[in-house]
């Protein structure tokens, strides 16, 4: 993924047609378009290939299971055009290490999910996050999923993982975070969907991040 605006929209919507408009409309000002099962379930997995004719797509299916479903879960993925594939973490190694060997074989890359950005993160996940970020800048992955909602354990997990892995970051706008506050805290990327899709003009929403994070850059 070519780091230009450091934004990746969420793709959240149940319609194909609104997704390829959608897609079609910001594509300029995104790095990425993150697609997950809402979508998928909606309009078929070929969805994805469609909109990678246009940008690259990160196919978020917090794949969790043993490593043979894994393994099956990645190839549909990678299969059909994504560039991407978000999984889990809490799953083990040998379970990341399928996932990372179906990457290789098709160019592509793997995100690893630490700590989530909604408060239940906190139930079970935060306890064990910074022990799966150790464990997958163990496993050759492009990075990690980190959250928005609480910068300093964006901070955290980029001190684990160090600079050579990405840090991608959910939880902007709708779930409280802030753009300008992820990137300071190390985040690579942001991830963002209610905000752009529900607002009267995505593409205007998608342009107002990009700057709010180059005028963070850039101070
Ligand atoms: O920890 C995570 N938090 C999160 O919100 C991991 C994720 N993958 N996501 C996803 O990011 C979530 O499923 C949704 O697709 C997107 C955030 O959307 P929004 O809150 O900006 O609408």
């Amino acid at each position: 993924m070519i780091k230009d605006t450091r934004l990746i929209l969420a793709l959240d919507v149940t319609d194909g047609q609104q997704a390829l408009r959608i897609a079609q409309n910001v594509k300029g000002h995104v790095d990425a378009i993150k697609i997950g099962y809402p979508l998928v379930l909606a309009a078929g997995k070929g969805i994805i290939g469609e909109i990678a004719e246009m940008v690259p797509v990160i196919a978020d299916f917090k794949v969790a299971d043993i490593p043979n479903t894994d393994r099956l879960i990645c190839e549909q993925a990678f299969g059909v055009g994504a560039s991407a594939v978000i999984v889990h973490g809490f799953t083990g190694s040998d379970s990341l290490r399928t996932c990372v060997e179906v990457a290789e074989i098709y160019g592509g890359n793997i995100y690893v999910v630490t700590e989530m950005s909604h408060p239940g993160a906190i139930d079970f996940m935060q306890r064990v996050a910074e022990d799966m970020a150790q464990m997958a800048s163990n496993a050759n992955v492009a990075g990690v999923v980190a959250p928005a909602t609480r910068p300093e354990r964006v901070q955290m997990i980029r001190s684990i993982i160090g600079n050579d892995m990405a840090i991608i970051s959910p939880g902007v706008g709708a779930q409280g975070g802030s753009a300008a506050d992820a990137i300071k805290a190390g985040a690579d990327w942001v991830i963002v969907g209610r905000s752009i899709l529900l607002a009267d003009d995505p593409k205007q929403a998608a342009m107002d991040i990009v700057k709010e994070i180059k005028d963070t850059i850039d101070q």
